[in-house]
């Protein structure tokens, strides 16, 4: 028997991996394979579609038609995000409404950044500059994930996020460029939103318990660690360009790594907004549940026109 035969499909799906094969739906995959990548585009799913409360908060207050036509396009676009992901999850074989039944009833996980609140008009120009930044950093790798239907949709999310994040930084450029006051909003929201979007990274390497087996299966190209690491250095110049300051008193830059050395993130935060007590989780959820039942009807009325339509068409079949 020649040692090909001898291989494990467990073997010959790493293999693949390893020569950067990427996996479709129909293809043989470890369960914990399907799993992980469930659990991982799931949540990513949800965070796109509570992602969109903070922001949606400020579509009737935007200070100009040109930025409220900008932030509803960018909120629709994260509509969209949501629906790609469901379906990229669907083709492991997911439920779509159970997942977001685990999103409304608590159980499910979202990103921790969309549990903080939009106070003032520069907070938006401060989540399309360090929310969408992050998410940036974080996404583009997946682009050329392992999961084939997964790094597809990313593609198309990462075109539209780098908008997004363009979108953000002219926002608090003008905020910076205005007057004292203007100013000041914008160093107020970078103030309040610098820690928790490293935190958007997840824990620490040492505390990361998926990484290792996402890493070997190709799904996380790079640790939580590293990413987080870009994010800093790519923030300190821009921050700099607008004349704000990031407050953190330990960020430095090190000749010896050529990175920014930077200050503990506050886990203990961290952990306790991801368990569900963050200022904004209770509301959160609170108004996504209202929106899905008060959507009932239409979810009710798209089925039925869903279906008329499959009875139209199946007759047209049989006439013609
Ligand atoms: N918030 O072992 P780890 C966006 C959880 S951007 C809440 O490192 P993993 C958007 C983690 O799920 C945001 N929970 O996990 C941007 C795990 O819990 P479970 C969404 C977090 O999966 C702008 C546990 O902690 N982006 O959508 O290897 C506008 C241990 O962590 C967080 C994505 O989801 C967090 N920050 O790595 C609108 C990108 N961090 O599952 C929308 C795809 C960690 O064991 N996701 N946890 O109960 C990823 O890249 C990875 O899932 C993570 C975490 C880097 C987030």
């Amino acid at each position: 028997m020649s040692d090909s035969k001898n291989i494990s499909l467990e073997d010959r799906f790493q293999e693949k991996i390893d020569n950067n094969i990427q996996i479709e739906p129909k293809d043989w995959m470890p369960e914990g394979y399907r799993k992980t990548l469930i659990r991982q585009i799931s949540q990513h799913a949800h965070s796109e579609i509570v992602g969109m409360l903070p922001e949606g908060n400020w579509i009737s207050r935007a200070p100009s038609l040109r930025r409220k036509m900008g932030l509803l396009a960018k909120v629709q676009d994260e509509a969209g995000h949501g629906l790609y992901l469901y379906g990229a999850a669907e083709t492991l074989g997911a439920d779509r409404a159970s997942l977001i039944d685990d999103l409304h009833s608590g159980k499910a996980k979202y990103s921790s950044i969309f549990n903080y609140p939009t106070l003032t008009w520069a907070d938006i120009g401060a989540i399309g500059w360090l929310v969408d930044g992050a998410a940036i950093m974080n996404q583009v790798p997946l682009c050329s994930c392992s999961y084939g239907p997964y790094a597809r949709a990313m593609v198309r999310v990462c075109k539209e996020e780098s908008f997004h994040q363009r979108q953000g930084f002219e926002i608090m450029m003008a905020l910076c460029n205005g007057s004292p006051e203007q100013k000041e909003l914008a160093q107020d929201a970078l103030n309040r939103w610098w820690w928790p979007s490293l935190m958007m990274f997840g824990p620490n390497d040492s505390e990361s318990k998926h990484s290792a087996q996402s890493m070997k299966w190709k799904i996380k190209r790079f640790s939580n660690d590293e990413l987080r690491q870009r994010f800093v250095d790519m923030s300190v110049p821009q921050a700099k360009i607008l004349g704000i300051t990031i407050p953190d008193a330990d960020l430095k830059w090190n000749e010896e790594t050529k990175q920014h050395d930077y200050g503990k993130i506050d886990w203990e935060e961290f952990w306790n907004v991801v368990k569900g007590n963050g200022p904004c989780n209770k509301q959160r959820l609170k108004t996504r549940n209202k929106a899905h039942d008060q959507g009932k009807w239409v979810r009710e009325a798209a089925t039925a026109y869903a279906e008329k339509r499959r009875q139209r068409n199946a007759n047209r079949a049989k006439t013609a």
